[in-house]
């Protein structure tokens, strides 16, 4: 590949690869919303409980996403730590009436928010109250109340009622994914040119001291030889040094 080919693929627009994580307790209905993204082709028509996990892929916005779709059965659970570091994102999962196992949902979430390789990092998390149809749903609002998801501040987060089985409320949340990487993303690129700008300032700032003289070192031997030719060689020389003050005020022969 020559030059011009790589400086064309530098500054051509890279398509966006997101990979997300998708979480949740078992039965929640995190395979029936990552179903409903994928290509019409490429759907499956039977929803199964989920074996470990299963890499999805699909477009949206254009974006590329790829989805580990996580078991949520307790025996697997232990997986989706594997996966924390590598995702961009996370998709969170709520059963809306499934009251009771409401506080599992919470001791997993706040082992997935303290687990050392999403404590620290400013990590979109989008929770789906899903399952809204059902009569006994609860509201978002109160999903989030429950789930204390308030105290959630160095992450940006969001959740969206929705019903994977229409679709109903899946875009509205995918599209708040999208916004929140690419605004991720312009935060980037302006602290990177920034940076760039700075590392050009200091560079030119540099030039003449430094650059300079490693480049044109025969005009600067001559500045050398010229300056040194100013000074009496006799007195540099270790033998005849003067001192030029004395402390004591002493006098010298
Ligand atoms: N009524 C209703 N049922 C849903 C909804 N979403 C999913 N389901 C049903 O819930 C059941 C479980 O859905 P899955 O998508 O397999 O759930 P999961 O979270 O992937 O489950 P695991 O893979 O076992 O962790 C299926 O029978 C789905 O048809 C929804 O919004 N409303
Ligand atoms: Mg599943």
């Amino acid at each position: 590949m020559g030059i011009f080919d790589k400086l064309a693929g530098m500054f051509r627009v890279r398509k966006e690869e997101v990979n997300i994580l998708v979480v949740g307790l078992n039965n929640s209905g995190k395979s029936t919303i990552v179903n409903h993204f994928k290509h019409p082709e490429e759907k499956s028509t039977v929803t199964v409980p989920t074996v470990g996990f299963s890499v999805e892929k699909f477009q949206n916005q254009g974006v590329s996403f790829t989805a580990f779709d996580m078991s949520g059965a307790g025996r697997y659970r232990s997986l989706w730590e594997h996966h924390f570091k590598s995702c961009h994102a996370i998709v969170f999962v709520i059963d809306s009436s499934d009251r009771m196992r409401l506080v599992v949902v919470k001791d997993e979430l706040d082992i997935l928010t303290h687990h050392p390789d999403i404590a620290h990092r400013k990590i979109p998390i989008l929770f789906f109250a899903n399952k809204m149809d059902c009569p006994d749903a609860l509201s978002s609002v109160k999903i989030a109340a429950a789930l204390g998801l308030e105290k959630i501040r160095d992450k940006p987060w969001h959740i969206s009622s929705s019903n994977a089985l229409t679709g109903e409320g899946l875009q509205d949340g995918v599209q708040w994914l999208v916004f929140e990487k690419q605004s991720m993303n312009a935060g980037r690129k302006r602290a990177n040119t920034l940076l760039f700008g700075f590392i050009g300032l200091l560079g030119l700032a540099l030039y003449p001291i430094v650059v300079d003289p490693m480049i044109n070192t025969e005009k600067y031997k001559k500045i050398q030889s010229k300056n040194r030719a100013g000074v009496n060689q006799e007195e540099i020389q270790p033998g005849n040094m003067k001192v030029w003050s004395d402390p004591f005020d002493r006098k010298r022969d």
